[in-house]
């Protein structure tokens, strides 16, 4: 009787470690967001809507525990359990009353592995059927991207034969040599043909899939070179958080740039002479306010003193708290020392603008009249089976550019420029007749670079040359030729003394 209580306690214990893992889980996890249709038949193959994926409205009736099949599955789980330990129970009682074996573990054991490869396997072929959609690349929008699918389709296929074969042998000589009566096991340590024939096959199957990789890489990378024909560049800029794309203006150059040169209305870093002359300007103002505030700081501690206690009067506490925090920085000197950082960084960026400027040689590669009529767009839009090159640069920290459509991949590193050329060779509309009318091609940020990492997309657009040209021309220039201020500088200076003459700095 005693042993009857341990049993139904190490049930019950068993049970209740079920039913805390299955909660925790169903807490964890809102599957009820989650449609695997979604995913599958009736979408595009990385088509827009899985990117933009929202799970549908919570139905504030409908808890995330009281989700139909996670109950079932729950109550199905508590019963496997009860049975198996029930039946091993029962036929331990039985042999321990008759004296006789009823149930033989082995028989059991062989039937369970051949249960669970026969289960196993189907949920494989299953996932093969309902998410191969996602594995069984062969709608690539780029050239070389059926170069890419089919290795991947290939080391697939390969993969697939190894992993049934091997997985049939496992299960099938346990199933099939499991324990008899009477039956010696074969102690068979070695066989050197055996290991020959499962080396070699391997080695030399994987030899052509890397040299394949290899290739195809090669033909990927150096791209540009192998390519006959005009390149269209366009630049990519990556920053926290979303991208802009530029293009060369009428000229067909795209116009230097220069981290050193972005501001606010020079995101980019154009080496564009009157905006980098305004850039001087604002940088020389601010460090002018700047070494005013310096002076006064006597006064504005004051002033945060009267702000302090008008707070005080009215006892407003969040402004209270703010307004010492402020007064702290006044007294200890950290605002100072913040004010002199910053002039600090701004005075060394002036000269290091001015090392451009001075220097005619430096000055006149890098301000040439290209950048001028660059445009900066908000859309990539590509002409179809044209030769692209993307040069992408990074504001900040390291971005990937990624265009799954078009199976191209690129970091994006600040302070190195990289790139990528490619063909693409599939029109959006002709995606759209395959993916739906719903379908556009993205350039997404493939590398977790902040809060809003998941909102840098862009829209790529593949046209007809035609077409491209046309949007072109609906696109702004990035700066409006200024008429009043005489365009400077585009040639290069003939001597450096000319070029003092002609900027002016403040
Ligand atoms: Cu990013």
């Amino acid at each position: 009787m005693n042993s009857t209580y341990k049993q139904c306690f190490k049930i019950a214990f068993f049970a209740v470690i079920l039913l805390v893992t299955v909660f925790s889980i169903n807490q964890s996890v809102d599957f009820s967001g989650l449609k695997i249709d979604q995913l599958t038949a009736e979408k595009p193959l990385f088509g827009a809507d899985e990117y933009q994926y929202e799970a549908p409205p919570a139905n504030p009736d409908e808890n995330a525990l009281s989700s139909k099949v996670n109950w079932a599955l729950l109550i199905f789980s508590i019963l496997l359990v009860l049975v198996i330990a029930n039946t091993l129970d029962i036929s331990k009682y039985i042999a321990k009353i008759t004296g006789k074996e009823t149930t033989d573990q082995n028989q059991v054991n062989r039937w369970i592995m051949l249960i669970f490869m026969i289960v196993g396997l189907a949920a494989v072929i299953w996932e093969y059927r309902v998410h191969g959609k996602l594995i069984l690349l062969n709608n690539s929008a780029s050239v070389h991207g059926a170069d890419y699918d089919s290795m991947f389709s290939i080391t697939l296929l390969l993969t697939s034969i190894v992993f049934f074969a091997t997985q049939f042998l496992l299960f099938w000589f346990a199933f099939s040599y499991s324990y008899k009566d009477g039956k010696k096991a074969l102690y068979y340590s070695h066989n050197n043909k055996l290991e020959v024939f499962w080396t070699i096959i391997p080695s030399i199957v994987l030899t052509i899939l890397v040299l394949r990789g290899h290739q195809t890489w090669k033909s990927v990378v150096y791209a540009e070179e192998s390519y006959t024909g005009k390149i269209h560049k366009i630049e990519v800029f990556a920053y926290q958080f979303g991208w802009k794309a530029r293009y060369a203006g009428d000229d067909g150059i795209l116009g230097n740039t220069d981290y050193k040169f972005i501001s606010g209305k020079n995101e980019l870093g154009l080496a564009y002479g009157p905006e980098v002359d305004l850039l001087l300007t604002e940088l020389q103002e601010k460090i002018a306010q700047d070494e005013q505030n310096i002076k006064n700081a006597d006064m504005t501690l004051a002033s945060l003193m009267n702000d302090y206690n008008a707070a005080n009067d009215v006892k407003d506490y969040v402004a209270m708290e703010s307004v010492q925090k402020q007064i702290d920085d006044v007294k200890s000197g950290s605002y100072v020392d913040e004010l002199k950082a910053s002039i600090k960084r701004k005075t060394k960026q002036i000269e290091r603008i001015k090392a451009i400027k001075e220097n005619p040689a430096i000055f006149a590669s890098t301000f040439t009249s290209a950048a001028e009529d660059d445009i900066i767009t908000q859309e990539i839009h590509l002409a179809k089976d044209s030769i692209v090159t993307f040069n992408f640069r990074s504001k900040d920290i390291i971005h990937s550019a990624w265009l799954p459509h078009f199976r191209a991949q690129m970091n994006v590193v600040p302070g190195m420029p990289t790139k990528f050329t490619f063909v693409p060779n599939k029109s959006t509309a002709e995606a759209k007749k395959e993916f739906g009318e719903e379908f556009e091609y993205y350039l997404y940020c493939n590398k977790i670079c902040g809060s809003s990492h998941y909102n840098m997309k862009l829209k790529v657009v593949v046209e007809s040359q035609k077409e491209v040209n046309e949007w072109l021309k609906t696109q702004q220039p990035a700066f409006k030729k200024q008429e009043v201020v005489p365009a400077i500088n585009t040639e290069a200076p003939a001597n450096p003394t000319d070029t003092t003459q002609k900027i002016v700095f403040n």
